[in-house]
This record gives C-alpha cells, sequence and structure tokens, in this order.
C-alpha cells in the first residue's frame, strides 16, 4: 500500500536517482490542495451511508430482477451482503482519495474481486453500476460549492472519479 508520497519515493529509489523536478511539482500542487482532498474525503465519509443506500435503491429501481424472488440481492441475507460491498468498496475509494494513491484500492479491495463475483454467481456489472451510482453521488457531494471556500476543483475531482471508475472497471 503506497500513498503519492511513498509512490515517487520508491520509483526514484528503485532508479537510484534524486527525486526530479516534476515529482517535486507534483507533490507540491498536492499539499497546496491539501485541504481540499481532506474536505472531499470528509465529505464522502459523512455522508457514506445515504450514499450507498441512495445508489442501491436506484440499482434495484433500474434492476428490479435483482430484488425479485431468486436475485441476487433476494432475501435480507443477500441485501445485507449487497449493502456491505458497496460500504466496503466507497470506503476503499476513500482511502485512495486520502492517500492520492489507487494502490491501496487494487490491493486491499478490487484484487481478485471479479473472481469472487464469478464464482458467487453476483453479476459484477450490477455491482459496477452501483458503483457508477455511488460516483455520481459523491462527486456531486464533493464539488458542492456551498458552505465552503470556492475554488477549481476539477483536477480532484476527476481523481476521484477515476477511482470510482477502476473500481467499477474490474468487476464488470
Ligand atoms: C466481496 N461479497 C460477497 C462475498 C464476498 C464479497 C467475499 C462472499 C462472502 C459473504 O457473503 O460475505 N468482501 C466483499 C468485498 C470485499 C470483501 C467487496 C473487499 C475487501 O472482503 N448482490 C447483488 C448486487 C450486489 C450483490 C448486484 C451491489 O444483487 C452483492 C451489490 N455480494 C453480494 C451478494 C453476496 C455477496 C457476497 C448478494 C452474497 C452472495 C450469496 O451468498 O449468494
Amino acid at each position: 500500500m503506497l500513498d503519492a508520497f511513498a509512490k515517487v519515493v520508491s520509483q526514484a529509489d528503485s532508479r537510484g536517482e534524486f527525486l526530479s523536478t516534476e515529482q517535486l511539482d507534483a507533490l507540491t500542487r498536492m499539499v497546496q490542495d491539501g485541504n481540499k482532498r481532506l474536505d472531499t474525503v470528509n465529505r464522502i465519509t459523512s455522508n457514506a451511508s445515504s450514499i450507498v443506500t441512495d445508489a442501491a435503491r436506484s440499482l434495484f429501481e433500474e434492476e428490479p430482477n435483482l430484488i425479485a424472488p431468486g436475485g441476487n440481492a433476494y432475501t435480507n441475507r443477500r441485501m445485507a451482503a449487497c449493502l456491505r460491498d458497496m460500504e466496503i468498496i466507497l470506503r476503499y475509494v476513500t482511502y485512495a482519495v486520502m492517500a492520492g494513491d489507487a494502490s491501496v484500492l487494487d490491493d486491499r479491495c478490487l484484487n481478485g474481486l471479479r473472481e469472487t463475483y464469478q464464482a458467487l454467481g453476483t453479476p459484477g456489472s450490477s455491482v459496477a453500476k452501483g458503483v457508477q451510482k455511488m460516483k455520481d453521488a459523491a462527486i456531486r457531494l464533493a464539488n458542492d460549492p456551498n458552505n465552503i471556500t470556492k475554488g477549481d476543483c476539477s483536477q480532484l475531482m476527476s481523481e476521484v472519479a477515476s477511482y470510482f471508475d477502476r473500481a467499477a472497471a474490474a468487476v464488470a
């Protein structure tokens, strides 16, 4: 598990070189925008349960077969497992945003997830759709200009989006 700082250190060390100006500049920008990152993680974290349940409701509206008898989220046990999975994925996305690096998400959450869903007979494409719905809600929340110092968050928002896209692509 790496963060943006450890990542460049390890890359430079593997070449036996000092940190490059480009690497230093990128990290400087990350530090300068640090409050935006912390606010984003805070907003997503403190709204996690509604992000999960709203996305799940919307998914089941679009794919009612999932909650019909015989569906992959039918019975309370499977429904609970489904909501839990979405929460786990969202939690690892917030870790990746905090770290500024996808490796925690890759190593601890996404690695082998597709195979797990295949073995369980859980439709990965539906999980991916749920993840995309969480992405839309998370970006809407994080990018809300109300009650916060206004600034350009476009780069950070595309980074946040990329972690959700990565999770969706890993299971679709
Ligand atoms: C991944 N999910 C399930 C299981 C595992 C995971 C390992 C099997 C064990 C169990 O049931 O607890 N666990 C989960 C995860 C990590 C982890 C992400 C990462 C660290 O450790 N069903 C649907 C939807 C979807 C869904 C499409 C969006 O209809 C999920 C939610 N996951 C789902 C369901 C089960 C499951 C298990 C329903 C139970 C499957 C079953 O027992 O039939």
